[in-house]
């Protein structure tokens, strides 16, 4: 007999720094929800984000979204990465600065470290860009052992502001 698809509670970060990111990543949520077996549950607000890594390029509006879906891991990054090309189509720009970078950070309970997909993902509790929209949506989600609250107080937030309240992505 067929049961209805298990459900995973999933998360996605956010982000951009080029053109009209709070645009794109409102086209990337509304790309998420469309497909199959997919519904965005909360989105965090957005905030205003210093450049990490590559620290010469412009700041970074990021925010964190929770995913109920029905697609496996594999299935959801194949998502991610589709709906990243199509607005990535729009302007192709230099290395580094991004119109939009959607990246798969939990899904359910899933621990899988192959070369094109690694959950949960590996440089998530480094980046306070992650963690602080994060935190907003789930502080209690815990991973390596440590909820992300308690992740995100041994990080420390420096230089993030809120850009937008939670409803920025609506309408
Ligand atoms: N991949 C493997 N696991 C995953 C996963 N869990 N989620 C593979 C998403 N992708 C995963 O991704 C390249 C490949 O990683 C994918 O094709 C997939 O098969 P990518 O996002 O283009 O680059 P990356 O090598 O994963 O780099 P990384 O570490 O994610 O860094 P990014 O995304 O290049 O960082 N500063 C602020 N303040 N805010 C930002 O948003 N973003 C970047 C870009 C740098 N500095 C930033 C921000
Ligand atoms: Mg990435």
């Amino acid at each position: 007999m067929k049961g209805p698809k298990p459900v995973s509670r999933a998360f996605i970060g956010l982000g951009g720094n080029l053109g009209d990111p709070a645009l794109s990543m409102r086209q990337a949520l509304s790309g998420l929800s469309e497909a199959p077996s997919t519904r965005i549950v909360k989105v965090s607000s957005l905030y205003r984000t210093p450049p990490w890594g590559k620290t010469d390029q412009p700041d970074f509006l990021n925010a964190a979204a929770e995913i109920a879906t029905g697609l496996d891991p594999r299935a959801m990054l194949g998502l991610c990465l589709d709906t990243e090309r199509r607005l990535k189509r729009v302007r192709a720009e230099r290395w580094g600065p991004r119109l939009i970078d959607l990246d798969l950070l939990v899904h359910g309970d899933a621990a899988i470290d192959e070369p094109d997909l690694t959950l949960p993902h590996p440089r998530m509790l480094e980046r306070a860009f992650v963690l602080v929209p994060l935190a907003e949506i789930a502080p209690d989600l815990v991973i390596a052992g440590d909820t992300i609250a308690a992740h995100l107080a041994r990080l420390g937030s420096d230089g993030i502001v809120t850009a937008a309240g939670p409803g920025w992505w609506q309408g």
